[in-house]
C-alpha cells in the first residue's frame, strides 16, 4: 500500500504567527493534545470537502491561536462565548460548517451557560471539547474537570470535593438534554483512542454537513506542561486517572432517527435590521418629521460642532450617564445615527462615571470616543483626565460651581457653567446635568431648545419631573446666551 504523509490542505502552508516565529511549527508545547486534535479536524475538513464553508471559532485558552493554522473561516471569540458566536454564524450562514473549539476552562467554567443553551437549542454546530483537566494557557489553575486530588496552582494540596466540588462530566451533562444528536467522549492516550477520536470528529462534521443538528465530541487530551510531567507520562496519566473519571465511549448517536433539518438561509441585509430588531426605522415618526425639516444632514450646526464625539464625565450620582443618554436619545429622535457607551465603577454613588456619546449624520464605526470634540466635565478629576483627549479646536463645558480651575490648554474653547449652583437655585441639585444640556444645546446648536424639550419624554420616565427638567434646560441656555 502506498501511504503518503502530507499536511492537510485545510491548514495554511506557512503559519504567519508573528515575525521571527517558526513558520513551520506550531505554538503548542511538545506532547500537547491540541496539535493532534487540530490535525484530525483539518484532515476531516479536507476529506469531507467542506474547507470553503468551514468556520472555526477559536476560544480563549491555549488554542486561541487556532486561526493561524486553519485555512478556513476563523473567528476568535471572547472567553466561553464560542457557542454564541457559532450560533450567529450558523443562523446567518446556514451553509457554513461551524466548529466551536473549546477547552475545559472556556467551555465548562466561564462558558457553562453558553454551551448548555446552545446544545439545548440544538444549534447545528460541532463542538470539539478539549478536556485536559486544567487551565493550560494561564499557568495550570484548576478547571471544572480537574480530578479529585489533582494538584494545580490553585489547588496546591489537591482538589477536594468538599471545597471545590467534583469534576464536571461535560459529555454526560450534554447527554442529559433532549436536542443534541451526537455526543461521544474519546481519548488521545493511545493509538486506539486516537483512531476513535479521528472517527468521532469526522462523524460529527459529517452530521453537520447533513444538517442533522448539534454534536459534541469531548476529547481527553494531555497538557504535559500544566501537569508537570513528560508527554509519555501524560498519556499514562490520562489512561489511568482521567479515563476512570471520564469514561470514554459513545453516549448518544441519534442521527439515524432524525430528519435532516436544512436551515433557511437568512442573509444579513442591512435594510432588514430594524425589522429584525423590532425598532423604528430612521426617517419614520418624529424622526421623519425632523428629517423633513432638514435636521438629518446637520448642515445647520456650526462646522466645529457637527457630528460631535462627546465625552461626559463626573462622579456617579451626578446624572452623567443620564445626560449622555439624553443627548443620544434626542439625536436618535431627530433621525441621526447615535451611540451611547457608559463606563462606570461598581459604586452606586460617589464612584467615577463617564460615557461616550456620538451623534452623527453618517454611520458610526465605533461607539468609543477617544479623541473628543465636546467634553463635559462635572468634577476636577474628570477635567484633568479627559482634557488631553480633546482635539485642538474642541470645546470643554465644565461645572464651574464644582471645579475651581479652568482648562489648561489654550487651543480649546472653554465654557464655564455653574450647573450645580443654577440647579440648586431651581430647587433641585440633581437637575445640574440638564442645566448643562441646555448650555450645550445653546452653545453648539446641535439641537434647538425646542427639540430638546420635545423629546424629554423619550428618556425621562417619571413624567412629573419633566417641568423641572424643562426649566433646567432653559436656565442653562440662558446662562450661555446672557453670561449670567
Ligand atoms: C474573561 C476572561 N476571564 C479570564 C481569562 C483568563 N483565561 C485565559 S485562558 C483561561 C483558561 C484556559 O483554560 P482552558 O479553557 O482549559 O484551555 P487550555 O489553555 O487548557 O487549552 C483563562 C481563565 C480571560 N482571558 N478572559
Ligand atoms: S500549556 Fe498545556 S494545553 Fe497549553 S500548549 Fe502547553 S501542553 Fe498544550
Amino acid at each position: 500500500m502506498d501511504v503518503k504523509f502530507a499536511k492537510p490542505k485545510s491548514f495554511y502552508e506557512i503559519y504567519e504567527r508573528k515575525p521571527g516565529a517558526n513558520k513551520e511549527g506550531i505554538h503548542y508545547c511538545p506532547g500537547c493534545g491540541h496539535g493532534i486534535i487540530h490535525k484530525m479536524i483539518a484532515e476531516a475538513v479536507q476529506d469531507l470537502e467542506i474547507q470553503d464553508r468551514t468556520v472555526v471559532i477559536s476560544p480563549v485558552g491555549c488554542s486561541v491561536f487556532a486561526y493561524y493554522y486553519f485555512d478556513t473561516g476563523n473567528i476568535q471569540s471572547a472567553h466561553g462565548r464560542a457557542p454564541a458566536v457559532g450560533t450567529g454564524v450558523k443562523r446567518t450562514h446556514p451553509d457554513s460548517i461551524v466548529i466551536s473549539y473549546q477547552g475545559d476552562g472556556d467551555l465548562a467554567a466561564i462558558g457553562t451557560a453558553e454551551i448548555v443553551h446552545a446544545a439545548n437549542r440544538g444549534e447545528q454546530m460541532t463542538v470539539i471539547f478539549v478536556n485536559n483537566a486544567i487551565y493550560g494557557m494561564t499557568g495550570g489553575q484548576m478547571a471544572p474537570t480537574t480530578l479529585e486530588g489533582q494538584r494545580t496552582t490553585t489547588t496546591p494540596y489537591g482538589r477536594k470535593k468538599e471545597n471545590e466540588g467534583q469534576p464536571v462530566r461535560v459529555a454526560e451533562l450534554i447527554d442529559a438534554l433532549e436536542a443534541p444528536v451526537y455526543v461521544e467522549r474519546t481519548t488521545l492516550s493511545d493509538v486506539k483512542g486516537r483512531t476513535r477520536t479521528r472517527k468521532a470528529i469526522r462523524k460529527a462534521l459529517k452530521y453537520q454537513s447533513e444538517n442533522r443538528g448539534f454534536s459534541l465530541v469531548e476529547v481527553l487530551s494531555s497538557c504535559p506542561t500544566g501537569w508537570g510531567v513528560t508527554p509519555v507520562d501524560a498519556n499514562q496519566w490520562i489512561r489511568e486517572k482521567m479515563e476512570a473519571v471520564f469514561p470514554v465511549g459513545l453516549l448518544r448517536d441519534r442521527a439515524a432517527d432524525i430528519e435532516a433539518r436544512p436551515l433557511e438561509p437568512r442573509p444579513f441585509v442591512r435594510e432588514n435590521l430594524h425589522q429584525l430588531l423590532e425598532i423604528p426605522e430612521p426617517g419614520t415618526g418624529d424622526a421623519q418629521a425632523a428629517a423633513a425639516q432638514g435636521a438629518g444632514e446637520m448642515q445647520h450646526v456650526d462646522e466645529r460642532y457637527r457630528n460631535p464625539r462627546i465625552k461626559v464625565a463626573g462622579f456617579g450620582g451626578q446624572g452623567i450617564l443620564f445626560l449622555g443618554l439624553g443627548i443620544a436619545s434626542t439625536g436618535m429622535e431627530l433621525g441621526y445615527q447615535v451611540s451611547w457607551l457608559p463606563s462606570y465603577g461598581p459604586e452606586m454613588r460617589g464612584g467615577t462615571a463617564n460615557c461616550s456619546v456620538r451623534v452623527s449624520s453618517d454611520l458610526i464605526g465605533s461607539p468609543i470616543v477617544a479623541e473628543t470634540d465636546i467634553l463635559v466635565a462635572f468634577n476636577k478629576p474628570s477635567l484633568a483626565k479627559f482634557e488631553p483627549d480633546v482635539r485642538a479646536g474642541g470645546v470643554v463645558f465644565y461645572d464651574s460651581s464644582l471645579i475651581d480651575a479652568s482648562p489648561q490648554r489654550d487651543d480649546i474653547e472653554a465654557v464655564s457653567v455653574p450647573a450645580t449652583q443654577l440647579a440648586d437655585e431651581l430647587g433641585n441639585t440633581k437637575a445640574a446635568n440638564m442645566v448643562m444640556f441646555g448650555a450645550i444645546a445653546e452653545k453648539t446648536g446641535l439641537f434647538s431648545l425646542e427639540e430638546v424639550r420635545q423629546h424629554l419624554g423619550g428618556y425621562i420616565k417619571k413624567k412629573k419631573l419633566i417641568p423641572l427638567n424643562e426649566r433646567a434646560i432653559e436656565r442653562g441656555a440662558t446662562y450661555v446666551r446672557e453670561g449670567a
